[in-house]
């Protein structure tokens, strides 16, 4: 036995070529000059949703501290769980095309202003508001837009607290407002939500009536069982002492 005995060779197995026959073909009769737009196009592509996910990293700073904060110095966390993602390019594509957009990184800027997304879960209703209030009076925020599904649910009974807000991002050429999505809501909502969208997308968005009534009515239950949880709480702990906001003065 060798010492060599046993140890898996590293090399890699053989891999297929990148590009079939027929794609390299055609890859050469391209000239030179589209190739190097192309290329500008794809760098440029990257920056772009760079911008977003620097974005996205900034709001999730912003509420980590929060919540740091509020677990070191209260003895009350309303934030339970923060999530994000950036979505796809092909999904900016799509969103692009249903919404008619010109396809011009300007145009997509304006239009399109859920690149960036996070999600935070709380327990209470009451938390999500006291969030939107705490994130969105920071003087570096600007709110672009507020969708509150709480007050108003969509027919189908979903509820969240959507805002769009404008965070600068510090790059090497200066400041970049990036707009980010921040969807706030209890985690009987989140729940009601992940489910329908896993039914939405395992109909293909052609969802039974009896499913979709059925899922109304679990919205409703949802709905019902955050106003119940937060009657108990507040009946054991009193009414929150969460700090409000300080609008933040800029200096
Ligand atoms: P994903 O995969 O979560 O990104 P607008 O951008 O204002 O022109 P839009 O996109 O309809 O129009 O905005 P809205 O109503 O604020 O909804 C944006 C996001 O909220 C959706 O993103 C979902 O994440 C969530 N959402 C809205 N309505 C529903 C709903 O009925 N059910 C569930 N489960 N989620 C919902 P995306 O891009 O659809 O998907």
């Amino acid at each position: 036995m060798t010492p060599l005995d046993g140890i898996q060779s590293t090399r890699h197995p053989k891999t297929p070529p990148m590009l079939t026959d027929r794609a390299q073909r055609t890859l050469e009769t391209i000239d030179g000059q589209t190739l190097d737009e192309m290329r500008a196009l794809r760098d440029e592509t990257e920056r772009f949703m760079l911008r977003y996910k620097f974005g996205m990293d900034e709001v999730i700073t912003k509420l980590s501290i929060l919540r740091e904060e509020f677990s070191q110095t209260h003895d009350y966390n309303p934030i339970e769980h923060i999530s994000s993602r950036l979505k796809s390019l092909d999904s900016v594509i799509d969103k692009m095309r249903r919404k008619g957009v010109e396809p011009t990184f300007d145009t997509i800027r304006d239009t399109i202003t859920d690149i960036a997304g996070v999600r935070i879960t709380c327990s209470f209703v009451s938390d999500a508001y006291r969030i939107f209030e705490l994130l969105t009076a920071q003087r570096d925020i600007r709110v672009l837009k507020v969708k509150d599904y709480i007050k108003e649910p969509k027919e189908n009974g979903y509820q969240s607290l959507h805002v769009i807000v404008e965070v600068p991002v510090f790059l090497s050429t200066g400041a970049h407002p990036v707009a980010v999505e921040v969807q706030i809501r209890t985690i009987a909502m989140d729940f009601w939500a992940s489910l329908e969208h896993k039914i939405y997308y395992k109909y293909d968005k052609q969802i039974p009536q009896e499913l979709l009534d059925g899922l109304t009515d679990a919205a409703h239950t949802a709905s019902e069982l955050d106003a119940r949880m937060e009657r108990l709480h507040r009946e054991v702990h009193g009414a929150p002492r969460l700090p409000h906001a300080k609008r933040d003065i800029a200096v």
